[in-house]
């Protein structure tokens, strides 16, 4: 039996990189864990019993606990999530964006988020988003993987860390890997000039080594579901809104119509951005509608 780390899964595989070794084994999962509904997930820490040593193949045994688990992109136990859109060439999508970060603040993940092909954004789209999420608590990147710019920030940030890459087809993600250390050598792909996305280039989560840190590059997404979170719930997720005491209803107040909210009163008085809270109301009556289907 070993321990290790599943760090690529591909076609029925998991690829395990055994512990304080570089020996990598190909396993199968046992059927134990489809029946329990639990697949294993990239970044999953695992002991393994080798079943061919020659062509270095084993099964998984054991899945350990995890300390965090995302769906899309799927990988467990990372420390920080850093959600990657483009500047343009695809236009970046907030409502994604906020969306994800409400599925990583449930996982009490740390978030990052990185605007890439800076060296593109004649408009200066950058500041605008960097203001704004800046001012909520997160750490905000301008890049550029093609010409390098931030890029030694960026790596900085990563540094020690196990991160996953996340964001839409096409922005940059295996890029900004390669930029970050050449010797990764990610596959990319050209953003369809007809569909105005990328052609989802990388296939598979993959965690990759670089200086004392992982990364995991993975593939594109361009939606995410919330309909695991209750509409009451939805609240804690956007920090801003999770430090302020004084709604006249306490922490009854979902800060939508309620009297006497201050949450309402600190977007009007510009304290807290109108486009995060308009973006809370719009995730906060998608969740209501599923409620609404389930409890009918
Ligand atoms: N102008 C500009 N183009 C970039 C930059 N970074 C990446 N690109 C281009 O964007 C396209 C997509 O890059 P990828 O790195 O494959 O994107 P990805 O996010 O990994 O895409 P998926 O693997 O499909 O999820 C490629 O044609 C890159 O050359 C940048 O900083 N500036
Ligand atoms: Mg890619
Ligand atoms: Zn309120």
């Amino acid at each position: 039996m070993f321990k290790g780390r599943i760090i690529k899964a591909l076609s029925g595989f998991y690829y395990v990189k055994v512990d304080n070794s570089e020996d990598i084994y190909a396993c199968k999962a046992r059927g134990i864990f489809r029946k329990e509904s639990l697949t294993p997930l990239v970044g999953d820490y695992v002991k393994i019993s080798v079943t061919d040593e020659g062509d270095m193949e084993g099964v998984v045994e054991e899945i350990f606990d995890r300390h965090s688990e995302l769906v899309r992109p799927p990988i467990a136990n990372i420390d920080l999530a850093v959600i990657v859109f483009a500047l343009k060439n695809p236009n970046p999508n907030i409502n994604l964006l906020d969306r994800f970060i409400v599925l990583a603040e449930r996982e009490s993940l740390k978030v990052s988020i990185v605007f890439n092909k800076i060296d593109i954004d004649k408009k200066d789209v950058f500041s605008h988003y960097k203001e704004i999420y800046t001012k909520v608590g997160y750490k905000v990147f301008g890049v550029s993987a093609e010409k390098n710019i931030g890029i030694d920030d960026l790596r900085e940030e990563l540094r020690e860390k196990i991160s996953v890459f996340a964001g839409p087809s096409g922005v940059g993600k295996s890029s900004l890997l390669n930029a970050i250390d050449p010797s990764i050598n990610m596959k990319t792909g050209q953003v369809s000039k007809k569909i105005g996305r990328g052609r989802h280039t990388t296939r598979h989560a993959e965690l990759v080594e670089f200086s004392g840190g992982l990364i995991a590059d993975t593939p594109g997404f361009s939606s995410l579901s919330l309909s695991d979170i209750e509409s009451i719930e939805l609240k804690e997720y956007f920090r801003e809104f999770k430090d302020v005491d004084g709604c006249r209803f306490g922490n009854k107040c979902i800060h939508e119509n309620e009297p006497g909210c201050k949450v309402k009163e600190l977007v009007e008085s510009g304290e807290i951005s109108e486009d995060r809270y308009k973006s809370y109301i719009q995730l906060l009556n998608e969740i209501r509608e599923v409620e609404n289907r389930r409890y009918r």
